[in-house]
């Protein structure tokens, strides 16, 4: 999975060495050629993909669960529904977007098929779509308007396409795989680049089946040969992450409540329900949130959950949408776990979201700004107990930096450093922001921060599992005039790129 990925030049941790070296050529030179000798750390463990590491750049983004159900108030249609149901009066793609990307989501899902099978674009498949709407004199798409708007927005466009069909009537036959693969073909071929691909593990039971009204229960390990459809995916769209309980680019994270394990390993041996082989719909889902310390696979985390009670848009739900304080606490146990946010936001009838979803959003989008604007440790003096070969490349400066394609790193043998941060002026902060270099793979088991201010060092938090981001909220605002970060256990020696502060308002 790892050896089919473009080079991405940005993440090129060697280009410190050119940008530097202006830097560098004012040390003496005996110190610039010893620099010279010393070799990246080697990627401990599972590392991601290049496509895995631009996915989890995104952190958080939305899900739109759209479709007939919308219009009968249901979260499962059995297949048999009136496609000229689908009658969004007021539809409105940027009305949708916009607040979705006011929240700080950098990608959005739609449900391009349900378990209903009916399809949100004029597909050659099948009748039950959108086609045999009156709904825009049946010239309407739904996916193209929600793929050029998120475009338009800044958005990455992904395709949630339901396995099962309760429509379809070869479902459950070898006729129905090469259908639920020519409708993937048009999703990935129609509507520009693709971000993510969403394989759900509902799969099989009752439904329509094009009159046959039967229970048809399927062999999810066997029916669906996902390794084929992967290497359509793989073909059409390169870079799309393919989502499932199994992955093979970000696992489920075993809950809808958007919640992360604590650890949460971005690694992961999935098991089948059963201890066999794994599949989608059937895994030992109380794994999944951990993940596996020292799984083969980089399967990071992903944790879908829905802003209202339903995952559909329901009117006696409008009470139940989530505030902005319950957004917040999902963020910090989902994405401040370094796994990615899955926000579902579900249009109303109208085609639009509602008020107090909106209202939610624009919240949970104010709050990010006003507290991650600020890094109150930036451009405090770093030092540290070790520097891998006393390289400047390599130096605690890196942590305070500002950017993500530097790093401290320590030598080979030294797993159990510390730094310290001498803040530029007195903080007062509540949230601490932790990145390790994953690139590098997980190499960091657990850490300890501790602050000083009136002349000793006094215990603040700890976390294990670090990954792409680890986030701690304290409840109470501390103040320090320096920080440390001690590493209490690693199994290889560390990599991290970020180690910032933030005050709540
Ligand atoms: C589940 C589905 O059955 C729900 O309807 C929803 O789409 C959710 C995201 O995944 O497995």
């Amino acid at each position: 999975m790892n050896r089919d990925a473009p080079r991405r030049t940005r993440f090129a941790y060697l280009k410190g060495v050119i940008t530097r070296r202006g830097f560098l050529s004012a040390l003496p030179l005996s110190a610039a050629f010893a620099a010279r000798d010393v070799a990246p750390p080697v990627p401990f463990g599972a590392a991601p993909s290049e496509r895995q590491l631009l996915w989890h750049e995104l952190e958080t983004t939305a899900f739109l669960h759209f479709g007939i159900n919308t219009f009968t108030g249901r979260e499962w249609g059995n297949g048999d529904e009136d496609p000229n149901l689908f009658q969004p009066s007021a539809f409105d793609p940027d009305a949708i977007v916009a607040p979705l990307a006011g929240a700080g989501m950098r990608g959005v899902i739609l449900t391009c098929k349900h378990h209903d099978g009916f399809c949100l674009w004029p597909t050659a498949t099948t009748d039950h779509s959108i086609r045999k709407s009156s709904w825009q004199s049946g010239q309407g798409d739904v996916v193209r308007d929600i793929a050029a708007a998120a475009r338009r927005h800044g958005l990455g466009f992904g395709v949630y396409l339901s396995p099962w069909d309760r429509n379809n009537a070869q479902y459950g036959k070898p006729a129905y795989i090469a259908i639920y693969r020519r409708q993937l073909t048009e999703l990935l071929t129609h509507y520009g680049p693709i971000f993510e691909v969403w394989h759900d593990g509902a799969n099989g039971g009752d439904g329509y089946y094009g009159g046959a009204k039967e229970k048809r229960i399927i062999d999810k390990r066997t029916y669906y040969d996902w390794p084929e459809t992967w290497r359509l995916v793989r073909a059409l769209q390169p870079n799309a992450v393919i989502f499932s309980d199994v992955g093979p680019d970000a696992r489920w994270v075993g809950n809808e409540q958007g919640v992360a394990g604590d650890p949460c390993w971005a690694a992961y041996d999935p098991v089948g329900a059963d201890g066999g082989a794994a599949s989608p719909g059937d895994v030992r889902e109380r794994e999944s949130a951990a993940g596996t310390r020292d799984g083969s696979q980089w399967l990071p985390a992903e944790c879908d959950v829905s802003i209202r009670p339903g995952w559909f848009w329901r009117d006696a739900e409008n009470g139940g949408v989530k505030t902005p304080a319950q957004l917040i606490a999902l963020y910090y146990q989902s994405a401040g776990r370094g796994a990615n946010l899955l926000l579902n936001v579900p249009p109303s009838r109208a085609g639009l979201l509602g008020e107090r979803d909106i209202a939610s959003l624009k919240a949970f989008g104010e709050y990010r700004r006003a507290v991650f604007a600020k890094d109150l440790a930036a451009g405090a003096k770093a030092t540290a107990s070790n520097i891998r070969g006393n390289r400047l490349m390599y130096g605690p400066a890196n942590l305070v930096d500002g950017q993500d394609d530097t790093v401290w790193a320590t030598d080979d043998e030294v797993m159990t450093p510390q730094v310290i941060l001498n803040l530029a002026r007195r903080a007062t902060f509540n949230v601490i922001r932790i990145r390790e270099a994953i690139r590098f793979g997980q190499r960091i088991d657990a850490l300890a921060l501790d602050r000083w201010d009136s002349g000793s060092w006094e215990p603040v938090a700890s976390a294990t599992s670090i990954g792409p981001r680890r986030l701690i909220r304290l409840p109470q605002p501390v103040v320090a005039a320096r920080l440390r970060l001690r590493v209490t256990a690693a199994s290889a020696s560390p990599v991290l790129t970020e180690f910032a502060v933030f005050q709540e308002p």
